[in-house]
């Protein structure tokens, strides 16, 4: 891997966004995410290279320290941030359809239900590992879920919730997205749920934090 690429994932694992930025305080004053990530544009290396060596690769390892509780929410959103700066610069590459994702994920916390901090945490981490996420937001009905499906066909489904009388709802909105398109996959997470709850409802996968969830959609691909 290039230096500019290692030096760009270890800023996006430890949340280095850009030269202003005084986290971690061991690289103050050192270039971030930002600055690594347009060097790698402007020397000409690919935008699907930048994605998968720098960004996916930093990502990962801040996956995988999260779900053994090395690191907590604060260094997730500080790595989180660095990557959303350097993905500006990879914008136009993905726009222009020059580099493609993996494919789409529709999220959204389910209908009655208006926690979104983990459900945006899982949405960071698995556009760091080079999916294109469509966030519908809090309290999302049935007819939303139905209407993201329908404008985007090959995507994967989940649904998060933090309530245990929120929760339930994923039940009709998976029956009704099954109602519709009997093969869509649905992964579902949040802190009330469990692989029994997954099975009673029929979603295809549950998964108790961000990392389980990168690694069931990237098998799907
Ligand atoms: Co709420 N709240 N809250 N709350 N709140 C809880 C969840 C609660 C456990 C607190 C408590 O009583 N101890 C309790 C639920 C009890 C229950 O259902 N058994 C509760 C309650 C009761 C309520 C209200 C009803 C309070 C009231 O008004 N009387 C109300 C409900 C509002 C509503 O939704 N309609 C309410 C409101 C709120 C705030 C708005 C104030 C705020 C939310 C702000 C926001 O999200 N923007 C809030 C908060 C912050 C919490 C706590 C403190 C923290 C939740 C959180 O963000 N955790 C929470 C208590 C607690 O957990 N200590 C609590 C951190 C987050 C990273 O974890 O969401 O679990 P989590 O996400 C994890 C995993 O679950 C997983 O990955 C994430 C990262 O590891 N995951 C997925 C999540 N979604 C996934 C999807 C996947 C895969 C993995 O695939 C698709």
């Amino acid at each position: 891997m290039s230096d500019i690429l290692s030096k760009l994932s270890y800023c996006i694992e430890f949340g280095k966004i850009n030269k202003e930025s005084p986290y971690p305080p061991d690289l103050k004053g050192q270039d971030g995410a930002d600055e690594y990530a347009r060097q790698a544009v402007d020397q000409g290396i690919p935008a699907d290279e930048i994605l998968e060596q720098g960004l996916v690769t930093g990502m990962a390892k801040v996956g995988v320290k999260f779900r053994e509780n090395k690191i907590f929410v604060p260094q997730v959103l500080m790595s989180a941030k660095a990557m959303s700066t350097a993905m500006v610069h990879l914008k136009p590459f993905f726009t222009s359809g020059e580099v493609a994702r993996k494919g789409k994920l529709i999220i959204g916390t389910v209908a009655g239900d208006l926690h979104d901090i983990g459900k945006n945490l899982v949405s960071m981490m698995v556009e760091g590992s080079g999916w294109e996420v469509i966030d519908l937001g809090v309290d999302v009905q049935s007819a939303k879920f139905l209407e993201a499906i329908e404008n985007n066909p090959d995507s994967v489904v989940g649904l998060s919730a933090m309530l245990t009388t929120t929760m339930v709802n994923m039940n009709s909105i998976v029956k009704n997205i099954r109602e519709k398109h009997p093969a869509q996959k649905i992964i579902i997470g949040g802190a009330p749920l469990n692989d029994d709850f997954r099975q009673e409802i029929g979603a295809d996968h549950y998964s108790p934090d961000p990392q389980g969830a990168i690694e069931y959609i990237n098998n799907l691909v």
